[in-house]
């Protein structure tokens, strides 16, 4: 492939934005191979879209990893597990029953779900952890650096690490590039964050600042930004 791989990470149900992003970015199927980082569902109001969107990137040959936020999604509608609805889960779920729920019954939104879109809880429940290239590591949040082989990390931990990644030198001769970590933690702006070892590409997005794309060309890195337009609550 003599294309580019583009990156692009935490779209959290901004599907207008994230359209907006592959058109700014002249994302071709045929060339590009797209790479997603994951957090395509909560906060953001159009979660159900989004994930078919990226479900179909996937057939075409986008790289489609798991986030946190796609891990709690399918381990609250699988086991039922909680944890979903502290961290922007009702958006998700409005998303996926708009007109059809009553917004109160959380076991019967979960059932509804199953049932009707049985194939978006497949998609999502197969998704890998990361993805290597001979330069590079894709992963929702990091590695653990403490681990002499970066793949002895914990799937938890590839989900949601921070400072244990990020405050130390991976030392795998590779770039990490993650998301989960919004980048104005670590410059103070939403742009994407170059650091060293690591790129981050979280913009921040869910948190109404940015959703970024780096596109690792022949050449080196380019960069690509929407800044978000869609109202969010909260
Ligand atoms: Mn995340």
């Amino acid at each position: 492939m003599a294309g580019r791989i583009l990156a692009v990470s935490d779209i959290h149900g901004l599907y207008d934005e994230f359209c907006a992003l592959l058109d700014l970015a002249g994302y071709r199927p045929e060339e590009d191979r797209l790479v997603l980082l994951g957090d395509y569902v909560d906060r953001g109001p159009r979660s159900r879209e989004v994930v078919a969107m990226v479900r179909e990137l996937s057939r075409r040959g986008a790289v489609v990893l798991r986030g946190n936020h796609d891990d709690m999604f399918v381990k609250w509608l699988l086991e039922g597990d909680d944890a979903f609805w502290r961290s922007g889960g009702r958006t998700t779920v409005e998303s996926y029953l708009a007109g059809v729920w009553d917004g109160r019954d959380r076991e019967a939104a979960r059932r509804l779900i199953l049932e009707r879109h049985s194939e978006h809880v497949e998609f999502l429940r197969s998704l890998p952890y990361f993805y290597e290239t001979e330069q590079h590591i894709f992963v929702h949040a990091g590695i653990n650096p403490l681990y002499e082989d970066w793949k002895q990390t914990p799937l938890r931990e590839m989900l949601w690490i921070r400072e244990t990644f990020y405050n130390r030198p991976v030392r795998t001769g590779k770039v990490v590039v993650f998301g989960h970590t919004p980048c104005v933690f670590f410059h103070g702006r939403p742009d994407v964050w170059f650091g060293g070892d690591k790129i981050g590409v979280d913009g921040g997005a869910a948190f109404g600042h940015q959703l970024n794309g780096l596109a690792v060309t022949g050449a080196g890195y380019e960069t690509y930004a929407v800044k978000v337009f869609t109202r969010l609550n909260g």
